[in-house]
């Protein structure tokens, strides 16, 4: 609270996380309710239905990797051990790729560590046509929909591969024959970009809809307000995700409102019918992906899902957690690790093994290591070669306008 003057009541209050460096972590605040708590709306229910449980969480996995409840999507075994594949790769990647950041072989890099299944499970519950408009830490849907490692390497290098031409920070892909948005820098844009292209593909007859991914602090911005008044009004087929992994580089959760309600609870002033996953149970996010995603397919219009989960690692590499959150905070985590808890409801299918696991992450991290050193004989970020200088006037515009002209006369390309 504010100092006060005078006896003047006025003041404000600055939310503070439940614990800072030194502090024990305390997720008291996280409900950890066993999987069935949250029952399976019919798919063209009224979104008012849906409301009651924007404090609640849909779980398929309990804490021994049981599946329960009406929202286990029964997957098969092939599908299950491939979405394990996939979260694994995953994290495979982004574990190499920040090392290789730190030997300055790369100049940024953002990690998806703890949010593996946000992004892969939600993938595989979409057709591969789903135009998706992704944030910066949903990697996992490049590998689910199998866009080629190196690629995805060069880019982040910057190197004469680089589909970009070096014109993005890494981690910011584009694949277009992925129906994979770019990624934008400025945080939000992509929320109402989803709900117009999900409109235009409805207009055109097409049966392909959106998906969006915005983080927690994200909230705050406007076009999170104006996307969930467009999609509600217009009743667009799109699935807008909230990724709440409890902080927006330094600042908490709270500090984005999320003390006050959760965030699934937006949804209920817009009149959207809304979901709250635990993010880190890939069943969980499959099954609320693939409700949502018939729900907007048979014409009922927009969900708004959170998901819980926690960023495992630092904002980028340009961020030191230390200075705000505890050291081990993601180990006191009570929805665990999503990886894990896949491999022991896999395990306790018979259908894994810690044997075939083990093998698997080696392999995975030898598929990463080979695909680095095929990426550099395409440029390393010191030696090059890059994109040429003259390349970053391609692809902007039909005509180049005069003074755009003019800046390459000026340099010379
Ligand atoms: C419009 C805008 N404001 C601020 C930033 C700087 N910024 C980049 S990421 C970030 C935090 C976002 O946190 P959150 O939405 O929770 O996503 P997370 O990184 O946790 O996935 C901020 C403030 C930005 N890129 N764009
Ligand atoms: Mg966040």
């Amino acid at each position: 609270m504010t100092q006060q003057k005078n006896g003047n009541k006025t003041g404000f209050f600055v939310p503070e996380p439940p614990a800072r460096p030194g502090e024990r972590p305390d997720f008291s605040n996280i409900d950890c309710s066993a999987p069935g708590a949250v029952p399976m709306p019919a798919i063209d229910c009224a979104a008012q239905k849906t409301h009651e449980f924007a404090g609640g969480l849909i779980r398929v996995l309990d804490d021994k990797g049981h599946a329960d409840g009406p929202w286990d999507p029964a997957l098969n075994m092939d599908e299950l051990v491939e979405m394990l594949r996939l979260m694994g790769l995953t994290r495979a990647y982004d574990e190499r790729m920040f090392k290789l950041q730190r030997q300055g072989k790369m100049s940024f890099y953002m990690k998806s560590l703890g949010e593996e299944a946000v992004a892969v499970a939600a993938a595989k519950a979409l057709d591969d046509e789903d135009m998706v408009f992704p944030s910066y830490r949903q990697q996992g849907i490049l590998f689910a929909r199998g866009r080629d490692m190196v690629d995805m390497m060069c880019h982040c290098i910057s190197n004469s591969r680089d589909n970009l031409k070096g014109r993005q920070l890494p981690v910011h892909y584009t694949w277009k024959e992925g129906s994979f948005f770019s990624i934008s820098g400025n945080l939000c844009t992509q929320f109402p970009q989803a709900v117009g292209w999900a409109m235009a593909s409805a207009a055109k007859g097409e049966s392909a809809i959106a998906a969006s991914w915005i983080g927690d602090g994200t909230t705050a911005e406007g076009d999170f307000h104006s996307a969930l008044t467009l999609a509600s009004v217009y009743k667009a087929p799109v699935i807008l995700n909230v990724v709440n992994n409890q902080w927006a580089i330094s600042s908490f959760a709270g500090i984005a409102g999320g003390d006050q309600a959760s965030f699934a609870a937006r949804g209920i002033g817009y009149g959207l019918p809304t979901l709250r996953v635990d993010g880190n149970d890939a069943l969980a996010v499959y099954a609320a992906t693939k409700w949502a995603a018939k729900r907007a397919r048979s014409g009922h219009g927009a969900t708004l899902i959170e998901t819980v989960t926690y960023r495992g690692e630092s904002h980028s590499t340009s961020d030191d957690p230390g200075k705000y959150r505890p050291m081990d905070e993601w180990k006191s985590w009570p929805l665990g690790d999503p990886l894990e808890r896949l491999k022991a409801h896999l395990i306790g299918l018979g259908a894994w093994d810690k044997k075939r696991h083990e093998k698997m992450l080696s392999e995975q991290a030898e598929t990463v290591r080979l695909a680095y050193k095929e990426a550099e004989s395409f440029g390393t970020l010191r030696e090059g070669p890059l994109s040429p200088t003259a390349s970053i006037f391609d692809d902007v515009y039909v005509e180049q306008p005069w003074h755009i002209r003019r800046q390459r006369q000026d340099l010379g390309v």
